[in-house]
């Protein structure tokens, strides 16, 4: 019989449960969890590929300490303790001359997120940043700019939704299993689905209506959509009386742009958008407009979030079945949350930022997160001051931070840069020291807090030994830490004695996990009073349409439409991106199994374009920006909008120890500019024009 071990996956972070059967030693069969609703033993391509990820010999195997150049691939194996030491004694000398704040650590946010903050807090450096500005820093910032509540605290009830209304969320390819398969259930039982995208995606081709819009626009169509809403009085209006502050100005305010207005620009038919608001106001509060999950496109992108929130508000669905609801954790069902080592005394650091969030020059974007896609300018122009040393942990600035070259440049000024990585990622093999951690599959992990309409709590358990000579990150920050003479903030020997630790005030301990991988701290939902018990964490109280947010801080609440600029000449594209199923995002194009499946990115172009630049379908094509240029196959094809071109992002590596993906397709990194939506926090991974020709 084999044994079952309930993890957690992380072939890609959004952390689906798993079940892994193991036998003699070895991963036989993995499949999603069984015992939680909705995921009932499905997994992604990429979960599956877990197997092969366990077997890549081209895994980082044990520390490493560069020996020739930067990027030169030219390396030395040692021990744990010299790595360690060498790391240590450089931030130490760096810390010694410059300051704790010359520091910084960025990361992907992961479930030892708090080791990593209490690591920078004991060496006083204000500076950690997560992926979240360039994932959806401004989704983040509109949430807070409404509800006070961040977008992490709040979910959509897909399953029990008459219609859904997607803005480029690309669901069946930029894959959640448990949203995804609750958006099958709702479509089953006979909701409407929506999808709106410059270009058809799989999600479009299971829609009931698909609008390819004109890139950029939809903030033109959600003011137009509004203004049907509002002046045919489809809203909830009992609802927006009790809750919402602000409606009379959103009113006056949409008066003008009607859906005729909406369609010269958008390119959607005025009389398909008041459809779709009457569809909507007769099928209220059942009504999710996905507010987005990477909503990193343009600059102006925390006036769209913003639009989608509202026509949720004005939907009445917040916490209402099939609408939006807020996660409720352990206390609200009457328990204890896991302890975070961040929970401890720790020191005060009274500094700015590197991204100055916090201060009058950047003051919204969430300070927990920072802004990342700041940091090649704050290193190169040592603004607001001199910076040393970059830990990147599970995060690969090289690749997910737009104009690759600038990124470049800013660490060769840096004096140390640490990857704390699994693969030869462009970031691994450019650092200074590469100190590997072992895969989910090997390793034990710090407590999940699954806070929910059910709060609960995973654990990713250890499935197999590890393969290489590995030491997981929270252990490496605490040896690091133990080095400068700051052991003390990190009260663990091992893993176990940590997640012990951490378990101790839930009541909870590690064994009640091995059954099921969870345990639970309600076994009823818990849905906030719509009457009177809605808890805004807004100056007001209420949801706030104007804000107090933006508007003490100089910003507009709704700022007027700016028509959105078209590409000059004929070669010339706006470039767009996005995911694919097979891959997840720069780290899985190495894979093995995944790489015979999809081992190249190709670029997307529309057929009456490509047949004006002479450019048939499968033919090699260079695409250049200010930025860069790179070559790769084109797909010719009428699904696209003529405006723009589209990538699949993560693509295109460097890193020759990889020899999989070296070189194969091209990163949109490399050609995108480096440019903020100051007000939100995002990048605009969007607001790039390239110019496409046809070669060979
Ligand atoms: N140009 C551009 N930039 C983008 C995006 C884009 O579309 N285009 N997308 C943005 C979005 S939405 C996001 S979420 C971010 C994601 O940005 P990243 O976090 O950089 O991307 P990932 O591919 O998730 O993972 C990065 C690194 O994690 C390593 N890794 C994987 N598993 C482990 C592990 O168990 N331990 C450790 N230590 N390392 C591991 C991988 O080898 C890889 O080097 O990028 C953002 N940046
Ligand atoms: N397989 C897989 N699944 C993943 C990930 C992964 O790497 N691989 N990553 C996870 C993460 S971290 C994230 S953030 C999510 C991202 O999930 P999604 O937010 O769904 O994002 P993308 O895949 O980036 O898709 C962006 C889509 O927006 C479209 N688009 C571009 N411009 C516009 C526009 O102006 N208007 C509209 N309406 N659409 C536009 C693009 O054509 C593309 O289809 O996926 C998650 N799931
Ligand atoms: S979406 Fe796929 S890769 Fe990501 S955690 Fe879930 S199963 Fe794993
Ligand atoms: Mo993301």
């Amino acid at each position: 019989m084999p044994e079952e071990i309930y993890s957690l996956c992380f072939m890609c972070t959004v952390r689906c449960p798993i079940k892994v059967s193991v036998e003699k030693g070895r991963v036989a069969f993995i499949e999603g969890s069984p015992h939680v609703p909705d995921i009932a033993g499905s997994l992604c391509p990429k979960g599956a590929a877990g197997k092969a990820l366990l077997g890549d010999q081209e895994r980082v195997q044990g520390p490493m300490i560069r020996s020739g150049p930067r990027g030169s691939g030219k390396w030395r194996r040692v021990k744990w303790d010299e790595a360690l030491d060498y790391v240590a004694d450089k931030l130490k000398k760096n810390i010694e001359k410059h300051g704790g704040r010359s520091v910084v650590l960025g990361e992907r946010a992961n479930l030892a997120s708090h080791v990593s903050k209490t690591f920078l807090k004991a060496i006083g450096s204000p500076n950690y940043f997560s992926h979240d500005a360039l994932c959806k820093g401004s989704v983040n910032t509109a949430c807070r700019s409404l509800f006070g509540l961040t977008d992490g605290q709040l979910n959509t009830d897909n399953k029990n939704a008459r219609q859904i209304i997607l803005y480029g969320r690309n669901i069946y390819e930029s894959i959640a299993l448990k949203p995804m398969n609750q958006l099958n259930k709702a479509l089953e039982n006979g909701a409407r689905l929506t999808y709106i995208d410059p270009r058809v995606s799989v999600t479009a081709s299971k829609a009931h209506r698909f609008w390819m819009i004109r890139p950029k626009t939809d903030l033109a169509l959600n003011y137009a959509l509004m203004h049907v809403i509002i002046k045919e009085n489809l809203y909830d209006e009992d609802f927006v009386q009790r809750w919402v502050q602000g409606f009379d100005r959103l009113q006056e305010f949409v008066q003008p742009y009607t859906p005729e207005w909406a369609e010269a620009e958008t390119g959607i038919m005025a009389d398909e958008i008041r459809e779709l608001a009457r569809e909507a106001g007769k099928d209220r509060p059942r009504v999710v407009f996905h507010h987005g999950y990477r909503g990193a496109h343009y600059t102006n992108e925390i006036h769209l979030r913003r639009s989608i929130l509202i026509l949720n508000c004005l939907m009445g669905n917040i916490e209402a079945p099939g609408g939006l609801f807020f996660k409720k954790g352990p206390g609200e069902a009457g328990g204890k949350p896991a302890r975070k080592l961040t929970d401890q005394e720790l020191p005060g650091v009274d500094e700015f930022r590197f991204d100055k969030v916090g201060t009058p020059d950047f003051p919204l974007p969430d300070p927990n997160h920072g802004v990342g896609q700041m940091l090649p300018a704050a290193i190169l122009e040592e603004d607001p001051y001199p910076l040393t040393s970059l830990i990147a942990y599970r995060f690969d600035p090289l690749m997910s931070i737009p104009d690759t070259t600038l990124t470049r440049k800013a660490l060769d000024k840096l004096d140390l840069v640490v990857a704390i990585d699994i693969n030869y990622s462009d970031i691994a093999a450019y650092a200074d020291v590469i100190l590997p951690e072992p895969i989910y599959l090997e390793r034990l992990d710090c407590v999940q807090q699954a806070n929910s309409l059910k709060p609960q709590m995973f654990l990713r358990q250890q499935a197999v030994k590890p393969r290489f000579d590995t030491m997981s990150g929270a252990m490496i920050l605490k040896e690091i830490g133990k080095r400068l003479g700051l052991g003390q903030y990190f009260p663990y020997e091992s893993m176990e004695e940590l997640v012990d630790w951490q378990l101790e005030p839930t009541g909870f301990t590690r064994e009640e996990f091995k059954n099921k991988g969870f345990v639970s701290y309600s076994s009823q939902q818990i849905f906030w009073d719509r009457e009177d018990g809605l808890k805004f964490k807004t100056p007001s109280g209420k949801i706030e349409f104007v804000s107090s947010l933006l508007e003490e801080a100089g910003y507009e609440s709704f700022p007027e439409y700016t028509p959105v600029e078209t590409p000059e000449e004929a070669d010339e594209f706006r470039l767009i991106e996005g995911r694919c199923a097979l891959h997840t995002h720069v780290s899985t194009q190495n894979n093995p199994y995944l790489n015979e499946l999809m081992s190249e990115n190709v670029l997307w172009i529309n057929d009456q374009k490509g047949a004006a630049l002479g450019i048939s379908d499968g033919q090699l094509v260079e695409v250049a920006s200010d930025q860069g240029s790179g070559r790769l196959k084109s797909k010719v094809t009428p699904f696209i909008h003529p405006e723009c071109v589209f990538l699949i992002h993560g693509f295109g590596h460097q890193a020759q120890q990889a020899t999989r993906s070296f070189q194969k397709g091209v990163s949109d990194a490399l050609l995108q500019q480096n440019v903020t939506d100051r007000v939100g926090g995002s990048p605009g991974l969007h607001e790039t024009f390239v110019r496409v020709k046809p070669l060979g």
